[in-house]
């Protein structure tokens, strides 16, 4: 993990587009700062800001290590790697809005609309989103590789989007309050979160030409290591540490959230977060050794802490 996410932290920290090292998060426009192939400011702080807060960085190393699966050469993928933190930074920036979660917390610091402003904090959202498929599109292993690099990113697409993660949140904001049932519950918890660990997954096996088997195979391994975060992410909100999480807990029940413990109650959450964790490390038995690094992040997915 350590040199997937190293690399990561590298390439985030030098991005173009996003402005010098160490800079001051700047709230106010800038006196003449209106080039035209800058982001303005206080735009390209507030995607800086959130993005650069440290985050476990899951999505971009799940890219990486299944690219690895298949190819050796798998700082080729770390375009992409970015692209799918940029889309997890999106949607936290906006599911933290106050028309949404309404937090005041994320990754042990301010939310952003709380450092920048609501209006402002929404285009950082939609910055980083459209700057996603920016770098995708335009990274040097599509030039080289146009099929495998456009089925990638239309993957991305379709977990990120309307039938995937936005479904997933649509759900859950719409029906806070109501009852969950297995359904309801099972419906937020593949979209919103295990779409979008599966679409790294998908996407670096594709980048690096798997087989359609070694595809089935990811997205099984996606699904499970997905619902499995999302049950222990409600475990955590129920019983978790503030500081180690880095943001509010007791908020799922305050808002009467469709959660796993409150559809089936703790213990069952914990035997199937389990269970989903088991059908991950299962669905990669068919690339043996070289699956090693990915079922111990799946198993890691249960005794987290943040
Ligand atoms: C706004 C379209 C839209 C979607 C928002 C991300 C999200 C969907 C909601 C955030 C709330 C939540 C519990 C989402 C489930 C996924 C999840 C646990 C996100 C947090 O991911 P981590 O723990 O965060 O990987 P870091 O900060 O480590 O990257």
């Amino acid at each position: 993990m350590d040199a997937y996410r190293e690399a990561v932290e590298q390439a985030l920290a030098a991005f173009p587009l996003l402005g010098q090292q160490g800079e001051e998060p700047v709230t106010q426009p800038q006196e003449g700062g209106w080039e035209a192939d800058m982001p303005p400011q206080p735009l390209r702080s507030a995607m800086r800001y959130s993005l650069l807060l440290p985050g476990k960085r899951l999505r971009p190393v799940l890219l990486l290590a299944a690219y690895h699966l298949v190819s050796d050469d798998w700082e080729r993928a770390l375009p992409f790697a970015c692209a799918m933190e940029m889309i997890h930074t999106y949607s936290l920036i906006h599911d933290d809005l106050p028309a949404m979660d309404d937090d005041t917390l994320r990754r042990g610091k301010p939310t952003n609309h709380r450092v920048f402003g609501e209006a402002v904090a929404i285009l950082a959202g939609d910055g980083l989103l459209n700057l996603a498929y920016e770098t995708m599109l335009s990274a040097p292993i599509a030039a080289e590789r146009p099929q495998r690099a456009l089925r990638a990113a239309g993957e991305i697409a379709r977990c990120a989007g309307v039938c995937g993660m936005i479904a997933g949140q649509t759900a859950d904001v719409t029906l806070e309050g109501h009852t969950p049932t297995a359904e309801s519950v099972r419906y937020i918890h593949l979209h919103k979160t295990a779409d979008l660990l599966t679409a790294p997954v998908v996407a670096g096996l594709t980048l690096a030409g798997a087989t359609e088997a070694q595809l089935d195979a990811g997205r099984a391994y996606g699904r499970g290591i997905g619902l499995a975060f999302q049950i222990v992410d409600d475990l955590l909100d129920l019983e978790g540490d503030v500081q180690l999480m880095g943001k509010e807990t007791g908020m799922d029940a305050q808002r009467g959230k469709q959660t796993w413990p409150a559809a089936f109650g703790v213990e069952r959450s914990r035997r199937d977060a389990a269970e989903a964790v088991e059908q991950a490390v299962q669905a990669l038995s068919s690339f043996g050794e070289r699956g090693a690094y990915l079922c111990e992040l799946a198993r890691k997915t249960l005794v987290r802490k943040a």
